[in-house]
């Protein structure tokens, strides 16, 4: 993390009114914008953890800009983080245009010395994380997000691409280990140690902190995702795929920020929708003004839970059965009615180990924005810290040699909770349609520290 990161000589980080100066070299951009660029307005929105963005207006339309820092923005010039990543993510944003046309935002101009893209305004969408903080429900969403997913996921694995095809794609995606490995740290690792990125509700959770830091089952369960993350370049995933990078409006959904896009296991793209779902089911509780006054919307984001995987796993299939063009299970081994009737079988069995990677990698998100560095508004924006987290006064873990102890219900426990427990289980309890209320405990691991 310490080492320096070259700098392309031509790079320099834009603001006002460089920024305008810079669009009226861009004649596509000039075009979009119209009016005089004195005229031009320039705000910074950039809300994320790594970058600059812009939206910038003009008499006739708007623009997105979005720029690479040379470090983490969430941390600071002490964090070095490289600018190749605004070329992953054009990269990205170019191949998901073409399998799933409509749903990234279009890019209108890539800059890659100063790793910039100038794209679409989407306007009037929301940011998902905040429209689902404040309630709204967006009905057409499950069905959008499996459709992108299973078109991503799938043309991209090797049971639509010939070989030499997926390895020249896995190999384009290679360079951005630098992002892969803020995912392996924060996600895979930190929340189980003690790390100076960690930070949590404290002194409320630090009693579950410490026993997800002695679990030592839990350490091989994170592990063994951390080495399929490391390992599995099953198909080109986003990498980042919470409701902070997917906007929408009634009618569309759109998906943004593909920086940590690289060739890795279908699960952890399907398990992000998931985590972040749920993480607004659990938080839902804190922003209640009345008990219960939530109640239909934690219903509704609890259904779309069960749609996304139902969707996702129909149309997966489908494309499988329709576009069965890659060097995997090559047709020749499967002829005939009794070939394609294994066949299909093998395609369920696959789609049920994929619930179970999903899941585990929904757990691991889960937890990471508790406990690790990069938190999100869904639990942070409960202002009362007591009903965000549990209460202080659970007995301390060494009061707890009794295995019958578990933390008080709270949104941020009872995610912990949830996410630590077992995916093989929670895989079949989806599967029976059991999914638990918000109080009950039915996914609370059989063992506890
Ligand atoms: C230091 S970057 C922290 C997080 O922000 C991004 O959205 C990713 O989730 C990353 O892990
Ligand atoms: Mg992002």
């Amino acid at each position: 993390m310490t080492q320096a990161i070259p700098i392309d000589s031509a790079y320099r980080p834009l603001a006002e009114p460089i920024l305008v100066a810079y669009l009226t070299t861009i004649p596509a951009v000039v075009e979009i914008l119209g009016g005089a660029p004195a005229e031009w307005s320039v705000r910074e929105v950039g809300d994320g953890n790594l970058n600059l963005v812009f939206i910038v207006k003009g008499g006739r339309g708007g623009v997105a800009v979005k720029q690479a820092l040379p470090y983490v923005r969430l941390v600071g010039e002490s964090w070095p983080s490289p600018l190749s990543r605004a070329h992953f993510e054009h990269l990205a944003l170019t191949e998901q245009a073409r399998l799933a046309p409509g749903v990234p935002p279009r890019v209108h101009h890539y800059d890659a010395a100063m790793a910039l893209i100038v794209m679409e305004l989407l306007e009037p969408h929301l940011i998902m994380r905040r429209g689902m903080i404040t309630a709204i429900v967006h009905p057409e969403f499950p069905r959008h997000i499996a459709q992108f997913m299973a078109r991503t996921l799938y043309f991209t694995s090797d049971l639509a691409l010939r070989a030499a095809e997926k390895k020249q794609r896995i190999a384009a995606f290679t360079g951005n280990f630098a992002l892969c490995k803020i995912t392996e740290d924060l996600i895979f690792t930190e929340p189980y140690m003690l790390a100076a990125n960690n930070r949590w509700t404290s002194p409320e959770l630090d009693d579950i902190a410490a026993a997800f830091r002695e679990d030592l089952d839990l350490h091989v369960a994170i592990s063994r995702l951390k080495l399929a993350f490391m390992r599995a370049p099953e198909a080109m995933i986003h990498g980042d795929l919470h409701t902070g990078s997917i906007m929408v409006t009634s009618t569309e959904t759109r998906v943004i920020d593909p920086e940590f896009a690289f060739y890795g296991p279908m699960g952890f793209d399907v398990g992000a929708v998931i985590a972040n779902l749920l993480l607004n089911f659990f938080a839902q509780a804190g922003h209640e003004s009345q008990k219960g006054e939530r109640d239909a919307y934690r219903a509704w984001v609890l259904q779309s839970v069960r749609d996304v995987w139902t969707l996702f796993r129909a149309e997966f299939l489908r494309l499988w059965r329709e576009n069965p063009t890659g060097d995997a299970y090559p047709l020749a081994l499967f002829a005939g009615a009794r070939g394609a009737a294994r066949l299909e079988v093998e395609r369920q069995v696959f789609l049920d180990r994929l619930l179970v990677d999903t899941l585990g990698f929904a757990g691991a998100k889960m937890i990471r924005r508790i406990l690790g560095l990069a938190h999100n508004l869904d639990l942070e924006s409960i202002a009362d810290r007591g009903r965000r987290a549990a209460p202080a006064n659970d007995p301390p873990c060494s009061s707890r040699a009794n295995s019958s102890w578990r933390p008080r219900a709270s949104p941020a426990s009872t995610t912990l909770r949830t996410a630590r427990s077992n995916p093989e289980i929670v895989a079949e309890r989806i599967s029976l349609s059991a999914m638990p209320g918000e109080n009950e405990a039915p996914w609370a691991p059989s063992s506890s520290s």
